[in-house]
């Protein structure tokens, strides 16, 4: 052979491997045949672009019967859902706007994929939350902070004139699974972002998301209008401030009609905010929120806020935001991580759930896996998402979930929102792992609707990404369903938290102590390990972040004998010789439940081998050598953490478990 005849080959072959790569997503639908398509019809009546989009959606895809579409703006229950119904004519999907003909396309094209029966559908579908975002940390110099699958989307340098292809399948792959918010920028917000040269890049990918019924949203830096503009300061209480704002909002919208509204991270981890005036949260909320109510725009608060106090860093989002209770403007919401320190492996809810009674509020979910082993450990986070959503706060007596609260069953909002924290890079599979992609379309699924269960959202989800051969399903469903448990045993069971290395927070550094180093960095702070026993002491003889949740789960939490197990180290310092539930000592327990998390990842190995066949070579290969690292990481987290904690609890390790290498 010849050169030339080699690098043709060479090109056939990646050409093929490329065809199987995982940049299709969840969205590897056939385009039908010419002969498929004349037999059925695609019937609109609109002009609108989004109409048309949804036409021709179906029109490529679609292999079913005749589908019309209609718009029928009386239908304002159904808020931006749709129906879908058979007849013998074929199928109608309605909607009250126009963009519920799109997700009710996308929701026929699943169905399909899926192999679901589709001779009779009578579906309605209203989604959960108005404002179903994703959050980038996007910084302007094209790294993300988090970021864990490459580089950001956004080509910031390129945009206005360059427009990448990535953006509109960006929009379309959000579009298919209901997520209509995207905010473009890192909460360490560059105030660069609102400068006018920004905002017409800006425009420009606000003018491609809005086919898909996406708006754009950014995070600003409180000290903008000093920083832009050269005021003297940017306090919320001056007037010449809050005209900045106005104009800046003026500007915005010209360019923009359709703009969400602003993302706000404000006196929290040496970001500037209004306390730098001696101003409140609401004082600088309400200043933004006036600023874009004229134009329906949303604040966003982050209630994300801690400091280096006395404090338990658990309690303080809670003791900074109730006092203002009641202050802030309609279109305020507070957006809170789901647990009160930071996207650990397992939190309980953050106590201000169902605690703010005058304030609308909002989940921030991380799913970017900044503690959990980033785009190298298969961990599906729909499980996690699902405790938080579906925990109790009994804020209003019992069955007051946090989705109830957040959704405006019992706190009927303005608007109501749910944010998670993107995964999303420029990696040709858009998320570092290909199994991160179940993530972000969990996410949008939870966000349309939080009473989908995990299972059935890993099925619909492997279903079109992978296969439908039970042969498949069966085993990953059970492995995706267990692997955030997983996590949480190799790496903090029994609701450890925070025992980090430092600052990247990919593998355990228990004993790390930086002299000079903020404690609430430092992982002693959080695990208190001590010949007495381990954990956190939060009830009544500790900080008593207890006594934040409402009765009962006060007295359930602060109770050692009540706490639940898999919380138990969050709550309480417990001895080493506590006995837990099973007979165990506290001590062996940590050691069996480290262990665990090892055999379990060892086992997700063997599965993932043992499906070759149903998988192309390239996402087999690759999910393969992601569940090796995974097995390494697990035997380190679980070695490295026992023999820190085993100079404390001066115990044995358990000989029926593997032997720390
Ligand atoms: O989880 C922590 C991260 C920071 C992040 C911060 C936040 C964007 O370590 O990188 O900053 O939370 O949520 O603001």
């Amino acid at each position: 052979m010849n050169k030339m005849v080699i690098c043709c080959a060479f090109l056939m072959v990646s050409f093929l491997v490329s065809a199987e790569d995982g940049s299709k997503l969840w969205l590897r639908g056939k385009a039908v045949s010419a002969e498929v398509a004349a037999k059925r019809q695609i019937v609109i009546h609109s002009e609108s672009i989004v109409v048309g989009l949804a036409s021709k959606e179906l029109e490529q895809y679609w292999a079913g019967s005749s589908v019309e579409l209609i718009v029928d703006k009386k239908l304002k229950k159904l808020k931006d859902g749709y129906t879908i119904s058979s007849s013998g004519r074929g199928l109608t999907i309605c909607a009250g706007e126009e963009i519920g003909l799109l997700y009710g396309a996308y929701h026929l094209l699943r169905l399909q994929q899926e192999g679901k029966d589709l001779q009779r559908i009578a579906i309605e579908e209203i989604p959960d939350y108005d404002v179903r975002m994703l959050n980038h940390w996007d910084n302007l110099d094209g790294s993300i902070e988090r970021g864990y699958a490459g580089q950001s989307l956004w080509k910031w340098e390129d945009l206005p004139r360059t427009i990448s292809p990535r953006y509109a399948q960006y929009a379309r792959a959000n579009a298919s699974i209901g997520i209509n918010a995207t905010v473009l920028n890192n909460v360490n917000a560059s105030p660069q972002i609102l400068h006018s040269d920004y905002l017409v890049k800006v425009k420009a990918l606000a003018d491609i998301f809005r086919k898909y019924g996406i708006r754009v949203y950014l995070s600003i830096n409180f000290s903008s209008p000093k920083i832009l503009d050269g005021l003297e300061n940017s306090d919320p209480s001056n007037k010449e401030v809050q005209r900045w704002w106005k104009s800046k909002v003026k500007e915005i919208y010209t360019l923009i009609p359709d703009f969400g509204g602003f993302l706000v991270k404000a006196n929290s981890e040496g970001q500037p905010g209004p306390q730098d005036y001696g101003r409140t949260h609401a004082d600088g909320a309400n200043m933004l929120a006036d600023a874009l109510k004229p134009y329906n725009g949303l604040v966003m608060w982050r209630a994300f806020v801690y400091s280096p106090t006395k404090e338990d860093r658990a309690k303080q989002a809670y003791l900074e935001f109730m006092p203002l209770d009641g202050q802030f403007r309609d279109n305020v919401i507070i957006q809170i991580k789901n647990g009160p320190v930071d996207f650990q492996p397992r939190e309980p809810f953050t106590p201000l759930f169902g605690a703010m009674r005058q304030t609308a509020g909002m989940v921030e979910f991380q799913i970017t896996q900044e503690y959990l082993g980033f785009s190298n450990h298969l961990v599906y986070l729909a499980p996690l998402f699902k405790e938080t959503l579906d925990s109790d706060t009994y804020a209003d007596g019992s069955g007051s979930t946090v989705a109830k609260i957040t959704d405006g069953t019992l706190r009927p909002a303005y608007k109501t929102a749910i944010a998670g924290v993107a995964n999303i890079g420029e990696d040709e599979n858009w998320t570092g792992h290909h199994f991160a992609q179940a993530n972000w379309y969990a996410f949008g699924r939870l966000a349309w609707n939080h009473a989908l269960s995990s299972e059935q959202i890993a099925e619909e989800w492997l279903k079109q990404t992978f296969t439908d051969e039970q042969q498949f399903l069966k085993p990953m469903i059970h492995m995706m369903m267990t692997s955030r448990e997983a996590a949480v045993n190799y790496m903090m069971p029994l609701g450890l938290h925070h025992i980090f290395a430092f600052d990247h927070h990919y593998g355990p550094e228990p004993w790390g102590d930086r002299q000079g180093g903020r404690p609430d960095w430092m992982p002693w702070y959080y695990h208190n390990a001590n010949s007495a026993g381990l954990g956190f002491d939060r009830s009544a003889t500790g900080s008593n972040a207890v006594s934040q949740y409402f009765p009962p789960l006060d007295r359930i939490y602060g109770d050692l004998e009540t706490c639940p197990e898999n919380l138990l180290l969050w709550f309480h310092q417990v001895p080493w010789s506590h006995k837990m539930k099973n007979g165990h000592t506290m001590w062996e327990e940590l050691c069996y439940k480290y262990d665990e998390g090892v055999q379990q990842v060892r086992q997700f190995q063997k599965v993932w081998d043992g499906l070759e066949s149903h998988v192309d070579s390239q996402r087999f290969a690759a999910v393969q050598s992601k569940l090796r690292i995974q097995a390494q990481d697990a035997i380190w987290w679980k070695d490295a953490c026992l023999l820190y904690f085993q100079t404390f609890s001066k115990q044995p390790i358990p000989y029926d478990i593997e032997r720390p290498i």
